[in-house]
């Protein structure tokens, strides 16, 4: 009799042990509206994030966690700290750990081809989000979500042009030409490259091209602190001939509106400054009158990340290429527009 109950304990203890232990121990898991699965099982999606340098990435990385959340998939995610060489790491990690799907945001266009070649040759689908690469063989990635920073770039341009045609502006230097200084983005990052060429192309392709003179053009790398310093150089070399900034992200632009207060010019007044994302800190310094206009770029791809993984696991077709939408927010609506901001 005593053998019989030590079985049955025996047996019970088992199932019990099964049922909590299980499981991957993923990042975050699966729950919401029940895990997705792909022919029956939960999908595991590893995705490989750039970092953390701005604002926006921040709400990039957070719609990416929330939606996986949502949609029940298994998300193994990898921070890159900025190094190109640490995403792919991650993404062989992914392939040995025979993940179902890859998603990455590729920090600079180039050097992908012989890792995404490994995923392919692994049969596991590769998404690329947010930002481009630059294959010899596009069929190594499935699909791309993300932002059309040539499009940022050209509504940069344009927004520029009609708002010192409008207010009448004066070049500060008595001259006849607006000087324009750009903060860009990271080195080799299509987002800088499409950005710079977007506004370029706008301005060749206006009559009142020779109004511009792009007097200095140097990277702040995405972040506040080093827009900060780069901007400080600009006003060093050219202070009160600065008319315009063009920041390639709003984190930029406030570190630049530090330096601009500090060497005791008006952000926003003597300097008409324009960035790209949408960020709230944006919207709060336009509120103060220190930033003259935002042009979004959507960091919320979460949720169509996750549909099109979905889909792609489902032998689904989808689209190679889907752009996230984007709006043009000036100062003067950005008090009534800051309450409604998600990012
Ligand atoms: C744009 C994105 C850029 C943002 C920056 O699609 O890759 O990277 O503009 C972020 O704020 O650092």
């Amino acid at each position: 009799m005593k053998k019989i109950l030590a079985l049955v304990l025996a047996v019970m203890m088992m199932v019990v042990a099964a049922g909590c232990g299980g499981g991957d121990q993923a990042a975050s898991s699966g729950s919401g509206s029940g895990a997705a699965s792909s022919g029956g099982k939960q999908i595991t999606m590893g995705f490989s994030q750039i970092g953390a340098e701005s604002e926006w990435r921040t709400a990039n990385t957070e719609s990416i966690k929330q939606a996986a959340q949502d949609a029940g998939v298994n998300l193994q995610f990898s921070d890159a700290q900025q190094k190109q060489e640490n995403q792919i790491k991650a993404i062989r990690s992914f392939i040995a750990q025979g993940v179902d799907i890859i998603a990455f945001v590729p920090i600079v266009e180039t050097g992908w081809d012989t890792v995404l070649k490994e995923a392919k040759d692994a049969n596991i689908p590769v998404i690329v989000v947010d930002r481009d690469v630059k294959l010899a063989d596009d069929s190594l990635y499935v699909a791309k979500i993300g932002t059309d920073s040539l499009t940022e770039g050209k509504n940069v341009f344009k927004w520029i042009d009609e708002y010192m045609t409008k207010e009448n502006k004066k070049p500060r230097d008595g001259g006849s030409q607006y000087n324009v200084v750009i903060l860009e983005g990271t080195v080799g990052s299509s987002v800088a490259i499409r950005r710079n060429e977007g506004f370029k192309d706008a301005m060749a392709a206006s009559p009142n091209a020779g109004k511009y003179n792009i007097l200095a053009s140097q990277t702040g790398e995405f972040t506040r602190q080093k827009g900060q310093e780069v901007m400080e150089s600009f006003l060093k070399s050219y202070g009160d001939k600065i008319d315009v900034l063009y920041a390639h992200n709003d984190d930029m632009a406030l570190g630049a509106i530090q330096a601009i207060e500090a060497a005791g010019m008006k952000p926003g007044k003597d300097i008409t400054i324009i960035s790209v994302d949408g960020v709230k800190g944006i919207f709060q310094a336009m509120i103060e009158g220190k930033s003259n206009c935002t042009v979004e770029c959507n960091p919320l791809q979460g949720p169509l990340l996750m549909e099109t993984a979905k889909k792609i696991l489902n032998g689904e077709k989808v689209e190679k290429l889907v752009y996230v939408d984007e709006g043009i927010f000036p100062a003067d609506v950005a008090e009534k527009t800051l309450p409604e901001r998600k990012y």
